[in-house]
């Protein structure tokens, strides 16, 4: 059975969460507590390189690390990705863009405030270009339903337009 190491709180846990419940794949769900520093124990690299979650482990001793690796893995050959080729790059496009222009300004920030509890100082830096990724989404978000491909994938994941209300929420301080 598939094993995924995480914690429903954290966005990029969450949507491997989703996309298991999506596709009725049975798993067993392993909650990790970051803040127990429970990835950070000696025997976690071995499994996970970067010591971080959502991890899969998808066969005995088997082990995946980074969200958007995982789903693509598990996305094969569903119709959340049997695409053709462009298509399928620009569902990486906004996979690619998640990682870099997303996750560490809005999936941090409502990391610090939803799981560790810190103070909203922390957030400050992460303002700014948080608010620019998401002008980017609602800006590519006007006139389409989706990221890519007119129809729903695997480059919706934590990014859905639909919650970009709550992400501009997060970054004024709120979880
Ligand atoms: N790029 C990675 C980011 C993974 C990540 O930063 N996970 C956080 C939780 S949201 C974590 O494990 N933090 C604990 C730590 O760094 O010790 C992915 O998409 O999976």
């Amino acid at each position: 059975m598939l094993r995924v190491y995480g914690d429903i709180l954290s966005g990029i846990c969450y949507k491997v969460k989703l996309l298991l419940t999506q596709l009725g794949l049975e798993h067993q769900w392993i909650f990790t507590d970051i803040r127990a520093g429970q990835s950070r124990t000696p025997e976690f690299p071995a499994k996970s390189p970067n010591g971080r979650i959502p991890l899969l482990e998808h066969a005995p001793g088997r082990f995946l690390a980074e969200s958007n690796a995982i789903l693509s893995f598990l996305a094969e050959g569903t119709p959340f990705l049997a695409w053709d080729r462009v298509e399928w790059a620009e569902v990486l496009q906004w996979m690619f863009f998640e990682q870099y222009s997303h996750e560490p300004y809005i999936g941090t920030s409502r990391n610090y405030i939803a799981l560790l509890g810190e103070p909203a100082k922390y957030i400050a830096r992460r303002v700014k270009p948080g608010y620019a990724a998401l002008t980017v989404m609602e800006r590519h978000l006007k006139d389409r339903q989706y990221f890519a491909g007119g129809r729903y994938s695997i480059a919706e994941g934590t990014q859905s337009g639909r919650r970009i209300p709550g992400r501009r929420a997060c970054l004024r301080g709120g979880a």
